[in-house]
């Protein structure tokens, strides 16, 4: 069969994975955004279905004051004895620590923390032992992969933190994960930094702890030399076998906008790579060792088919599996129609339908340029390049409308704005495109229509350009309106810098506004349509 990468499109980083009874999960990094650590579940590896976050609830997700380089790194999921396990960081508050679920459709526990430091926490379990290993300085101020015994009830270290590796040579080691595979133990791990060189590296020893030797042909996956190819920054990978004993990888790896434009938007996304063992007890990985969007393989059955979803609507969507929230989100502001599965609440974020119909959002004074608190703000990742976004909107007061959110200080808005007319006239809505870039914020195109007009808002999506429009709908008259293009460029994981990528936002907010709006911003017949699921 033939599949494309990335595998998982959109802003998902940091890949992890394990299998369980017959079927692979996976997790990813999620920063700012709650609920945290997106949970995916796949029967074949190439198509996966998100069935819920693993961190739902305050009580394990604290993220105030969490930016785009804040909140939750890199995860690793693991399974031993029936158990789940992810472990991950929380670099804005609780440091290292881990959660466990028996059901993995289910919650999960609170956060137990761990005392040790560095990031890309992983683990790895035998003879009834826990090995924790992170990127970081160990007891004695080494730096490098650093491993100690945990207890796995408490999280309590129970033997000092060592360095077992420091890796092939490149800059920013990280993403240390440790397998043992036919009687050798291998550790694993990304170097080069999640930009133009990343690249995966390993070596091998004879013990949990090493000494570890580097594989002759680091890196053995990296897309660092394919200059102008649309993938690139391939690093931070995990291993899993499948059912017929072959080896794959799953990675994150970035779509470069254009060939000659080095920038990319839709954050760092998910790719999978065969992993093939030599006789020699080395392994190589990708194709050549490099990671391509077309990979053809026989280790797949013929009949699987991937299918990338290329629709999003209120109706095929749920709050708190597609849609997230930044930092902690004010649940009081946002209302769901009646007919919603289930009412939201604050103990955990799971999975909320919009049966269909819309949302209303309260505005507060927290605006898009909040560092700290959460604005009325829920959002779903850009997944590809090309499309269409599409939804009707009613602002009865305040500001409200769609945000191309990369970070506070660089978005798009697409928004509405209700005002009062001059001399008692009735109201009026400016409908604008304003550009925040580098925190400059500028209004690039406007229009004025009364406040009776019924409004569409939308975007058309491109590699290098958004374009932005409005549909008026007045006394049965539709009038399209035009309002601008702006450059993607400068949404840019580049030009904006953190691990994020673009969310598509629907927000409400009134800077005048001291308490929560009284009356609701609706949203309605919401859709994002991608052109292509394959890779410009
Ligand atoms: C992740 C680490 C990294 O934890 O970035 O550059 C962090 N490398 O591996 C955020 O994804």
């Amino acid at each position: 069969m033939k599949y494309t990468n990335p595998v998982i499109p959109g802003f998902y980083p940091d890949p992890s994975i394990c299998k369980a009874d017959g079927k692979y999960y996976m997790v990813c990094s999620s920063f700012q955004y709650f609920p945290g650590v997106p949970l995916f579940e796949s029967q074949d590896l190439v198509n996966w279905r998100q069935i819920g976050h693993v961190l739902t609830r305050e009580s394990q997700l604290p993220l105030e004051g969490a930016d785009c380089s804040g909140g939750i790194y890199a995860p690793t999921i693991r399974y031993h004895e029936g158990r789940f396990y992810m472990v991950t960081t929380n670099v804005t508050s609780l440091g290292n620590f881990y959660v466990w679920t028996d059901d993995i459709h289910g919650e999960w526990s609170d956060p137990i923390q761990v005392q040790q430091g560095g990031i890309d926490p992983s683990l790895y379990f035998e003879d009834g032992k826990t090995y924790f290993m992170s990127n970081g300085d160990d007891d004695r101020g080494i730096s490098g992969v650093t491993q100690c015994e945990i207890d796995i009830e408490t999280g309590t270290k129970v033997s000092p933190s060592v360095c077992i590796w420091q890796g092939a040579g490149g800059r920013y080691l990280e993403s240390p994960h440790l397998y043992k595979i036919k009687g050798q133990y291998y550790l694993m791990a990304a170097e080069g930094g999640t930009e133009y060189g990343h690249m995966v590296v390993y070596a091998k020893g004879p013990t949990v702890n090493g000494p570890f030797t580097n594989y002759p042909g680091n890196p053995v996956l990296t897309n660092r030399n394919l200059g102008g190819y649309v993938i690139q920054g391939c690093g931070h990978g995990d291993l899993v076998e499948d059912e017929k004993g072959n080896f794959w990888m799953v990675h994150l790896a970035f779509r470069q906008i254009d060939r000659w434009l080095p920038f990319h938007i839709t954050g760092r996304e998910v790719c999978l790579a065969p992993v093939t063992f030599g006789e020699d007890g080395w392994f190589t990985a990708g194709v050549g060792g490099i990671t391509p969007v077309c990979v053809e393989t026989d280790r797949i059955d013929g009949s699987v088919r991937q299918r990338l979803k290329l629709k999003d609507t209120f109706a095929d969507t749920c709050v708190g599996v597609d849609w997230c929230f930044l930092r902690r989100p004010h649940l009081e502001n946002y209302s769901f129609p009646a007919d919603m599965q289930r009412e939201l609440s604050s103990e955990a974020i799971q999975r909320y339908t919009f049966a269909g119909h819309g949302i209303r959002l309260y505005p507060t004074n927290r605006t898009l340029e909040e560092k700290q608190d959460s604005p009325t703000f829920v959002a779903i990742r850009q997944r590809q390049m090309q499309g269409h976004i599409r939804c009707k909107i009613y602002v009865p007061a305040g500001e409200a409308g769609i945000s191309l959110y990369m970070n506070h200080e660089h978005h798009y808005d697409l928004a509405v704005r209700r005002m009062a007319a001059a001399m008692g006239a009735g109201d009026i809505c400016r409908v604008m495109v304003r550009s925040v870039v580098g925190g400059i914020s500028h209004v690039a195109g406007e229009s004025i229509v009364t406040a009776d007009t019924e409004i569409t808002l939308q975007i058309d999506l491109e590699p290098t350009e958004y374009g932005f429009s409005a549909l008026f709908i007045r006394e049965g008259q539709e009038s399209p309106c035009p309002l601008g293009k702006l450059q993607t460029r400068y949404l840019s994981s580049e030009v904006a810098c953190g691990f994020t990528g673009v969310m598509i936002a629907l927000y409400a907010q009134d800077e005048s506004l001291t308490g929560r709006g009284e009356e609701p911003a609706g949203f309605t017949d919401f859709e994002i349509s991608y052109e292509s699921d394959k890779p410009q």
